[in-house]
């Protein structure tokens, strides 16, 4: 596949010109092409890359989602990046920060979104971009599991540029929208990566300061799936169908299943939610 015909090439000159971070972006690699921009930032934060780095591709040869699953990641057209960060909570707090930053980098993804296109999109749990139904972008956040450098996360976002909607694959078509198939006209990547980053930084800085309670109150004021009624799909393969009823402290989905007593509640910390009409 081929970048597209009015294709602009994400150069470091023009993401620099619309940059407005102090650190996040400040160490900026772009890759015409690699596997896994989560891949290169894991290698890379195992090296002892510093705090803020990021890595953008063009492409991804295999771009990845949770649970293995695929990315679609056709060239010049979207944004693939990954941030390595450093967090220094309190070591009682780390929990908690591994546990929020995925949702929250959800809604930093959002908010970059409206800032730049005017689009509203929610988050279906736990960190999925919508627009309407379909899917806009995602975020996949791994940490290393030893500690030789320090905790490190790399938050890794895939968003739906300029993909036209007949050019998704068969299976993508109905579920995945992108900001030119909502708008009707392609935007700059560039402007989105630089308000991308910004929504980012501020994120990871009241990651550090704030409290679960406004982790809550943030997160639920975007959330398509509170409310709603939904399937889920378990880690372990079960699967259960309830009210989707709040967010817990820890970011869990809390639902009462259809059935249970009306004061229990589940709390689901991974899995697969289908939003039923
Ligand atoms: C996610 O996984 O939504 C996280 C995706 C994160 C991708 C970024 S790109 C930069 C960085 N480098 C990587 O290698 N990954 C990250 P999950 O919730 O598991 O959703 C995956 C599912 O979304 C797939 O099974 C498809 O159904 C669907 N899907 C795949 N590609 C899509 C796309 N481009 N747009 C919308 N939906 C897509």
């Amino acid at each position: 596949m081929s970048p597209p015909t009015d294709f602009q090439a994400l150069t470091p000159e023009s993401v620099r010109a619309v940059l407005r971070t102090r650190k996040l972006g400040q160490t900026l690699h772009i890759l015409e092409e690699t596997p896994s921009t989560n891949t290169a930032a894991l290698a890379l934060a195992q090296k002892g890359a510093e705090d803020g780095t990021v890595v953008v591709a063009e492409r991804q040869t295999a771009g990845r989602g949770r649970l293995g699953r695929r990315w679609f990641s056709p060239p010049g057209e979207n944004l693939y990046c990954s941030v390595i960060l450093r967090p220094t909570p309190a070591p009682d707090r780390i929990a908690e920060w591994l546990s929020w930053a995925p949702l929250l980098s959800a809604v930093a993804t959002a908010r970059a979104v409206q800032a730049v296109s005017g689009l509203h999109p929610l988050l279906k749990w736990p960190n999925d971009i919508l627009v309407g139904h379909r899917k806009l972008g995602g975020v996949l956040c791994e940490s290393n599991g030893s500690h030789a450098h320090g905790t490190f996360v790399v938050v890794g976002i895939g968003l739906n540029v300029n993909t036209k909607r007949e050019n998704f694959p068969d299976d993508l078509r109905e579920i995945a929208t992108s900001l030119a198939a909502e708008a009707g006209h392609s935007f700059d990547r560039a402007a989105l990566l630089a308000a991308l980053l910004a929504e980012l930084e501020a994120t990871a800085e009241s990651l550090l300061m704030g409290k679960p309670t406004t982790f809550v109150h943030v997160y639920t004021a975007l959330c398509s799936t509170v409310g709603r009624r939904v399937r889920v799909n378990l880690a372990g393969g079960e699967s259960v169908e309830g009210w989707a009823d709040s967010i817990g402290m820890d970011g869990s989905l809390r639902i009462k299943k259809d059935g249970a007593n009306t004061e229990t509640m589940l709390e689901v910390r991974a899995g697969d939610v289908i939003h039923l009409r």
